[in-house]
Order: structure tokens, then sequence, then C-alpha cells
């Protein structure tokens, strides 16, 4: 992917789940080549990154991917059912309420188009993220996680749905949201998760790239 998507592609909060839950794990890379291909489809069938395969499960979606690996270790969920149902709750609202205006943001802000019609669409999606990242902030007001304060797949998913708004500083201005993203980013398996994700694009990356 270009680079202003390194560091993005949602590969990184299974990594990141997997990291956290300490499980084995191989990766498999795909080029653009792989995405129409049928073997490829079977596994994810819109042709996207990530998919997942575990002895005869195959998963697509990288919120039903986490889940999956969340279930598996209190790292990552609550112990109690009422926890994780919350932990649920929230994961869906990273993925279905706070990513699409995030997304439609990023892809105006970073993909090509007319200049003279992104200018004009700007601020009416500027003033949509920031009214829901002015909400998660009130939600996060005097916690340090989403869910009985303690990190869930819930942050994990958010913390990776803030950092699509890394090319702009709308999370920087609101200081709790900002040092939220920093605390979860700063657990050793999101280094770890992003250190992975980032070192093939610099082994493939054309000379002097
Ligand atoms: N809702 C999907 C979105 C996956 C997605 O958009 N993946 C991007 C990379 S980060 C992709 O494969 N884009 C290429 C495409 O949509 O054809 C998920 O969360 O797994």
């Amino acid at each position: 992917v270009p680079p202003f998507a390194q560091g993005l592609v949602r590969d990184l909060r299974v990594r990141w789940a997997l990291e956290e839950a300490g499980l084995d794990y191989e990766e498999r890379l795909i080029g653009p080549e792989d995405q129409g291909a049928a073997c490829y489809r079977a596994l994810q069938p819109f042709g996207q990154v990530p998919a997942f395969q575990e002895d005869g499960l195959f998963l697509f979606e990288s919120g039903a991917i986490v889940f999956h690996i969340a279930e598996r270790t209190e790292i990552l969920t609550p112990r109690n059912s009422e926890g994780r149902a919350r932990m649920l709750a929230w994961m869906f609202a990273a993925l279905n309420t706070i990513e699409p205006p995030i997304q439609n943001l990023a892809e105006l802000d970073l993909f090509p188009g007319d200049e003279e019609v992104k200018a004009k669409r700007r601020p009416e999606l500027v003033e949509g993220v920031k009214k829901r990242l002015a909400e998660l902030s009130g939600e996060l007001e005097g916690c340090e996680y989403l869910v009985e304060n303690r990190f869930s797949a819930a942050d994990l998913m958010m913390t990776a749905v803030l950092r699509i708004l890394r090319h702009t500083d709308l999370v920087a201005q609101t200081p709790n949201l900002e040092a939220y993203r920093l605390r979860c980013e700063a657990r050793p398996a999101f280094q770890k998760a992003l250190a992975d994700q980032m070192a093939p694009f610099a082994e493939n990356a054309p000379d002097g790239a």
C-alpha cells in the first residue's frame, strides 16, 4: 500500500490482538493480484485485508477476528458477562459509529480527487468527526479505558480507528483522547504489531523509497 496507509492497514488490529493474547501466528502477505483470486475470496469475500485462518475456521472482518481472539484471553476481555457485552458494544461503536466519519474524512484527504469539490465538502466532514470525538472524549472523562476502566479489545479497536486521523490534529485537539491513544499505543503488543506490519513495506520498497 502507499506510504499514507502503511501502519494503518487493518491487519494491524489482528496482529495487535494476537500479540496481546500471546498466541503464535504466521502472517501471509498478499498483493493486489491476490485480491480477486478465487482462493483469496474464499477467505475474504470482498478481497480485503485482513483474513484469518485457524485450522478449519476462516474469518474475515477485523472486528470479528479481534473478538474471536479476545475471547481467548482475559487480557483483552473482562471476566464477567456484563463486561464482555459492554466490550462488544464499544467494539461495534468503534467500527460502526466512530470509524465511518473518520474513514470518510481520511478518504477525502488522502485519495486523489477534484480539489475544489474536496475543499467544499471537507468542513462538513470535519464537523462530523469532531462531534463523535467530543462524545467519545466525554465518555472517557475520568477513565483510562472504555470498559471497567481496564484495557480490553474495545480500546484496541477504538485506538486503531483513531489512528486513521493521524494525518490531522483532530485527536490531539482533545487532550484526554490524545492521552488515551498514546496510552494504548504504548503497549508492547501494539509496538510489536506495528513494527511487524511496517517491516515488509521497508523490505519491499524500491531503492531509495
Ligand atoms: N470492514 C473491513 C474493512 C477492511 C478493509 O477496508 N481493508 C482494506 C485495507 S485496510 C482493504 O483491503 N482495502 C482494499 C479494498 O477494499 O478493496 C474490516 O474491518 O476488516
